[in-house]
């Protein structure tokens, strides 16, 4: 039988929430597994801390309808099933609302938006949803969808979604919102307000000045930093979720024990008591979000690049791995933590010690592959920033170069039709016909949406790529481990 309201009654599991009372508050999208697992989790405990339950959320989803699929015939009901030491039991979460699918009610959700009952939208879109083009840090107004969005057709991005649904809120005089980012971006609230401000001054004149002004008194954008491993939800994951629950879930999810959530309390109108379900509201947002970035993102980068070429299934295996582990020992020790000014009440090492504990979790089931995914829109905030600290201050960025040279050469060695990546193409297209490190490695320097000219130029860069891409690509874990453990 399929989870929904009145199976799971019929099971006597009492929600936390009374479902009736839950009205929507908040307008989510990219409702992807890691927002199930984050954002649904801490609102749902806010809205049973308080008793104000005026903080339903309505998910959006980007690309396609499944999750609409799965959620909408569970009255938008669904597990989480944590894993790991420390796990809690299996948790129903009953905080979504609707589940609305982006591609094909585009009106809903400008309508979701301009509701006078919205205060909130929050996004996880990954890195490549915002459209950005890192050469100018802006919106890439040159991208197909995002003209079309400009163009006044039904809009597609994110981006899009957000500023016809502000234009339609700001006509209806529904007041002020906040757009809350909760990908890994470094200051994720002041790029989404760049994109969003460049997207309404693209739009006709007498359209985008307006807006504009509206903007400026109704509408904030705080920088948050998110953290929760959240795999795949795998065919072995849903089969245990029904055997524990009794009832099948298509929309579980499944997620380590542990979660975090800091943000800066800058919202325009009213929010949610997140503190009261364990967030931490500051005023450092950056410094948490850059170690957050370049600590634990790029060390999963690392792990994932290393582990894909020495034949690793998950992150948890390619973390056990003596030489890999090493790796990333010496990259948050040499490289990341001189070059990191850490928040107040974050300690550097006790923070990298429990990064490779989680990565260790046996129980997660966490891929090699998925984190993988998308590198071309990664590497650049979880790694360079590394590489120009250490270069900037003359230091060999040695570790964060051997996480860049493996994504080279996961790049040059995997088929473009299986390197799941929105540049898949571009990258194969810079990539020469022989495969070795002195051919590889300064064509890649040469695509521009990812390497800085300056970086590119760096001969001392170049050459510890070249030194790492020939140790992997000629001696694997052996020659690796030799670098890494005795070198
Ligand atoms: C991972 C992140 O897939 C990836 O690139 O590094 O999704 C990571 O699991 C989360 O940021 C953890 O909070």
């Amino acid at each position: 039988m399929r989870l929904n309201g009145e199976s799971l009654t019929g099971q006597g599991y009492a929600l936390p929430l009374d479902r009736s009372s839950v009205e929507p508050g908040i307008v989510h999208l990219g409702l992807g597994a890691f927002a199930r697992a984050h954002t649904a989790v801490y609102t749902e405990r806010a809205m049973q801390a308080t008793g104000d339950h005026s903080w339903g959320i309505v998910g959006v989803t980007q690309r396609s309808d499944a999750v609409v699929q799965q959620l909408a015939p569970q009255d938008c009901l669904f597990s989480v099933a944590e894993r790991g030491e420390g796990a809690a039991p299996l948790h129903v979460v009953s905080s979504i609302v609707e589940a609305v699918s982006g591609r094909d009610q585009p009106g809903v959700v400008v309508q979701r938006i301009a509701s006078p009952a919205t205060s909130i939208i929050t996004l996880t879109i990954t890195e490549k949803g915002y459209r950005m083009d890192p050469r100018t840090d802006s919106l890439n107004v040159a991208d197909e969808q995002v003209q079309a969005d400009l163009a006044g057709g039904p809009p597609r991005t994110a981006i899009g979604q957000i500023v016809r649904g502000l234009q339609e809120r700001s006509r209806l005089g529904s007041g002020p919102i906040t757009v809350v980012s909760c990908d890994n971006l470094p200051a994720n609230g002041e790029l989404t307000q760049r994109l969003v401000r460049a997207f309404a001054a693209a739009l006709p004149d007498a359209e985008s000045a307006p807006l504009l002004a509206w903007m400026d008194g109704n509408v904030t954008f705080p920088n948050t930093m998110v953290d929760r491993m959240v795999p795949a939800t795998a065919a072995g994951d849903l089969a245990a979720v029904e055997h524990e629950l009794g009832l099948r879930d298509k929309a579980a999810v499944v997620a380590e024990p542990f979660m975090q959530w800091v943000l800066e309390d800058n919202f325009a109108g009213p929010r949610p008591r997140w503190e009261d379900a364990g967030a931490l509201f500051t005023s450092d947002v950056a410094g948490w979000e850059a170690a957050k970035l370049r600590l634990l993102n790029a060390s999963h980068s690392l792990l994932a690049y290393l582990g894909l070429a020495t034949g690793k299934t998950t992150i948890a295996d390619a973390v056990a791995e003596d030489a890999l582990r090493a790796a990333c020992e010496r990259m948050m020790f040499d490289d990341v933590l001189p070059t990191l000014q850490l928040p107040p009440g974050l300690d550097g090492e006790t923070y990298c010690k429990q990064v490779l504990s989680r990565f260790a979790n046996p129980a997660l089931g966490h891929t090699t592959a998925k984190v993988a995914s998308d590198g071309s829109q990664k590497i650049g905030l979880r790694l360079l920033s590394t590489v120009h600290g250490n270069l900037d201050a003359g230091r060999s960025p040695k570790w964060a170069a051997l996480a860049v040279a493996a994504w080279m050469r996961f790049v040059a060695v995997t088929p473009v039709e299986e390197l799941n990546d929105p540049l898949a193409a571009d990258l194969h297209a810079a990539l020469p016909s022989l495969r070795t490190a002195s051919e590889v490695v300064p064509a890649l320097l040469g695509v521009r949406s990812v390497f800085d000219a300056e970086l590119a130029a760096h001969s001392g860069f170049a050459s510890l790529l070249e030194h790492w891409y020939s140790v992997i690509d000629h001696h694997g874990l052996e020659g690796l481990g030799n670098e890494i453990l005795h070198g």
